[in-house]
């Protein structure tokens, strides 16, 4: 009798909703976004300062925290964790106290065609919580706490004083063809020798681990975690470990070093989705010198917004600059570290929301993918201005994207996409293809949605794509790799999860993210199934297109990322 309620009722509201106020400007989100996502935030098990709405329905404070853990593990990545929206529109008490309950009780069970998910419906929460659900979020967001200076000083280590490091390369690795692989459910990195294929060492970092970047020289190795721990690793040692760590914040994705000339190994910067912010710090000791709040108004309505989250971070080869990429206010900052005492910092409004990006092959523009708005910002380093703001497919997602040599267009820069099976090729050479520079020039088929990275080399003359968040397995478990001297040939398609060989356990096998070796020669995939099932690495000859080794292990827990010493040092992509 319930549930027949509740169904007539969702049959109304979701009617309402195609049409309806709430539904207002809300893209469909496809499930491979949804997931991408709907990651856990770390955010989950902070203390925060929870304040009631009188006009609310009334919420235990045990409903109340387990709300709150449920809202930050599952609601958080897409409507912002102070509810103001992002992929999903916001929740704020202003709009959703109108609704009432049962209004968001059938929104929450049965999803809506704007791509929220049907929580009830698909099992993954019951009746109950989804009532929780509805009645916690008609309360005022919980706001977690700010983290300033002394927060982070308080989680600074120097394990290993530079004085006490080594004064010169202590292993007989070839440093600069080192992997840096991403362990992302436990929490560590896998460095690996890329000439033996063995495991170097496997080093903690922080939790749900999730990029690895290299200073100027290629000595340290800085790594990551969602909850804003980072690694500073000495390759020179020995064994490479860490030698400073520090927290610089409650939640993030991106951390960078100072790469132009005369601050090499200086600075290293790490910017925070909690707090909205980012801190410079010394790139010997990781030290934190200099914080910058990115509050701040939308580029667009010109509106505050509150949570302004810093998406990917480059360093500059033109200026010491570093280019901070802030997500919803849809701004890349280019930030002046010459003097941190008098920090220079030029606003470039770009688009919203920004997520991640890379430099064309001379280094002198950064290609940023506006995903909401279905384009990529092409921002001029070295005149420090917006070129171009160019329309490419849905959802682009290049990771740093792909450089190659168009036999038409000359110079061209790439990117894949969540949202649809397109790969977009933009020209980058204003002076010798002046025609195409900063168009579309053409566009390539690939082998469907839930595409996340795409990469070639110099040395290469094939570009690979990889689809890990499509829904179809055969699809997700394998790649797509184009001849790029004719790319009208048809893609070939390399089932890279088969070649894995993997125990027949159900594992997911998804395959991310293609990296060269440092000579160009052989392409890194990670196949990536759950915590508790078998994962690998598979290396192929990029020259043949065939198997050149599998890695396993058991403790290659969840890889995802890799990075090339040489190839992250040097921004070859
Ligand atoms: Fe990433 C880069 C954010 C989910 C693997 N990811 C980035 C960057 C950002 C970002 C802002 C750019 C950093 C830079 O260049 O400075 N990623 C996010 C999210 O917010 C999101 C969508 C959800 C979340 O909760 O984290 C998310 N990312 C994922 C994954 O699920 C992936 C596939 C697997 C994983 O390890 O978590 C993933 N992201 C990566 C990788 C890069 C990355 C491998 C670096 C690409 C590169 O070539 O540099």
């Amino acid at each position: 009798m319930r549930n027949r309620k509740l169904a007539r009722l969702a049959a109304l509201v979701l009617s309402t909703l195609a049409i309806g106020a709430f539904a207002q400007n809300q893209k469909p989100v496809s499930p491979a976004e949804k997931n991408y996502q709907a990651a856990p935030s770390p955010l989950a098990n902070e203390p925060m300062v929870n304040s009631t709405n009188p006009k609310a329905p009334a919420m235990t404070q045990a409903e109340f925290d387990q709300a709150r853990k449920i809202y930050f593990e599952r609601c958080a990545g897409c409507h912002g964790v102070l509810r103001k929206g992002a992929t999903g529109k916001p929740l704020t008490p202003d709009i959703t106290v109108g609704k009432g309950t049962d209004y968001l009780k059938v929104f929450i069970a049965y999803g809506s065609p704007a791509g929220m998910p049907n929580w009830q419906t698909s099992g993954e929460m019951t009746e109950a919580q989804v009532d929780l659900m509805a009645r916690y979020i008609q309360h005022e967001p919980p706001t977690p706490p700010e983290y300033g200076l002394a927060e982070m000083k308080a989680t600074w280590k120097v394990l290993v004083p530079p004085d006490k490091r080594p004064k010169k390369k202590m292993n007989n690795y070839n440093i600069s063809n080192i992997f840096s692989t991403t362990l992302r459910d436990s929490g560590e990195v896998a460095l690996i020798d890329g000439d033996t294929k063995e495991i170097i060492s496997i080093i903690k970092t922080g939790y749900a681990v999730h990029i690895s970047r290299l200073s100027a020289s290629g000595r340290y190795l800085f790594v990551i975690g969602r909850d804003a721990k980072v690694n500073m690793i000495d390759l020179w040692m020995e064994k490479p470990e860490t030698v400073a760590e520090i927290r610089t914040g409650l939640e993030a994705r991106s951390v960078e070093t100072s790469k132009f000339k005369g601050f090499e190994d200086k600075y290293a910067i790490a910017g925070t989705y909690w707090p909205p912010q980012f801190v410079i710090m010394n790139g010997d000791t990781l030290e934190p010198l200099k914080i910058v709040s990115t509050r701040g108004v939308t580029v667009d309505k010109q509106e505050y917004h509150p949570e302004p989250r810093v998406a990917s971070i480059v360093g500059s080869h033109f200026k010491p600059e570093f280019v901070v990429n802030v997500k919803e206010t849809g701004k890349t900052l280019l930030v002046d570290y010459s003097n941190i005492d008098a920090l220079k910092i030029t606003e470039i409004g770009t688009a919203r929301f920004l997520h991640d990006g890379g430099l064309d092959s001379t280094k002198r523009y950064f290609m940023v993918a506006a995903n909401q708005s279905n384009k990529i910002a092409a921002v001029d380093l070295k005149d420090g201005k917006l070129v171009k703001l160019i329309d490419v497919g849905k959802i682009p997602h290049p990771g740093r994207g792909a450089n190659f040599i168009h036999p038409k267009y000359g110079p061209v820069w790439a990117t894949g996409h969540l949202g649809d099976d397109t790969i977009s090729i933009i020209g980058t050479d204003p002076v010798k293809h002046k025609d195409s520079a900063f168009k579309v020039v053409q566009t390539l088929k690939g082998q469907g949605g839930g595409a996340l990275f795409i990469k070639s080399h110099p040395k290469s003359s094939h570009l690979y794509s990889d689809t890990p968040l499509n829904p179809d397995p055969k699809i997700s478990q394998s790649v797509a790799v184009y001849d790029i001297r004719n790319l009208d040939k048809p893609y070939t398609v390399l089932p890279i999860a088969e070649w894995a060989g993997l125990k027949a356990d159900g594992g997911a096998a998804r395959v991310v993210q293609p990296e060269f070796n440092k000579a160009g020669d052989e392409v890194w995939f990670a196949v990536w199934s759950a915590k508790d099932k078998e994962s690998a690495l598979v290396i192929v000859d990029d020259k043949t297109l065939k198997l050149k080794k599998v890695i396993k292990d058991q403790r290659l827990i969840t890889p995802t990322g890799h990075f090339n010493v040489n190839n992250t040092q040097n921004d070859v992509y």
